[in-house]
């Protein structure tokens, strides 16, 4: 098990579209548990390949109180099921210490496939269908802060690279 460094904004690796996994095997398996390690660390709910620069259609996400809920999202489409929305404040493990209002349909359809390569289907609402639309967008190389208003996003741009630059 290890822990995967994770890419922030705006590294231009995070634009990166991703593409579809076609073969189920020991090292894919292995790579989605050292996701959820990198995950549960954080602490997150959700984790997109792109975010550790794999740039393949993986996710994992656990929206549970009790962290015990793993869901793995392979290949995923969705459905929007309803007109209706939900304004929820999201974070981002790539956009460190930021959170604000986002705007997206509240229930969802999703189907996915597993680490074994098994179809499957579920109906998502509220933070379940948020995070699963935040995750997928991460494969298409859209993060939440595409959805600010520019001046929000390009302050929220300066702050990280200003921490970035101390780090180096
Ligand atoms: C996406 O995000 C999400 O800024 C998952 O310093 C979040 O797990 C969807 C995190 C909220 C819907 C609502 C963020 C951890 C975790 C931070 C996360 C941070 C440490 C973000
Ligand atoms: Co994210």
């Amino acid at each position: 098990m290890s822990l995967l460094p994770i890419l922030e904004f705006p590294d231009p690796r995070l634009r990166t579209v991703a593409e579809p996994v076609t073969v189920f095997n020991d090292e894919l398996r292995q790579l989605i548990k050292d996701m959820f390690e990198t995950m549960y660390d954080a602490p997150g709910i959700g984790l997109a390949a792109t975010q550790i620069n794999v740039h393949q259609r993986i996710i994992t996400i656990d929206t549970s109180e009790e962290k015990n809920d793993p869901l793995v999202v392979i290949n995923p489409q969705v459905e929007i099921l309803t007109d209706e929305t939900e304004k929820l404040q999201e974070g981002c493990l790539s956009v460190p210490g930021f959170y604000e209002d986002v705007i997206r349909p509240n229930r969802i359809r999703l189907t996915a496939q597993d680490e074994q390569g098994e179809t499957y289907s579920l109906e998502a609402d509220d933070l379940l269908a948020v995070c699963i639309q935040h995750e997928i967008d991460h494969l298409e190389g859209k993060l939440f802060v595409d959805y600010l208003s520019p001046l929000k996003r390009t302050r929220i741009r300066s702050k990280l690279d200003k921490l970035h630059r101390q780090k180096a």
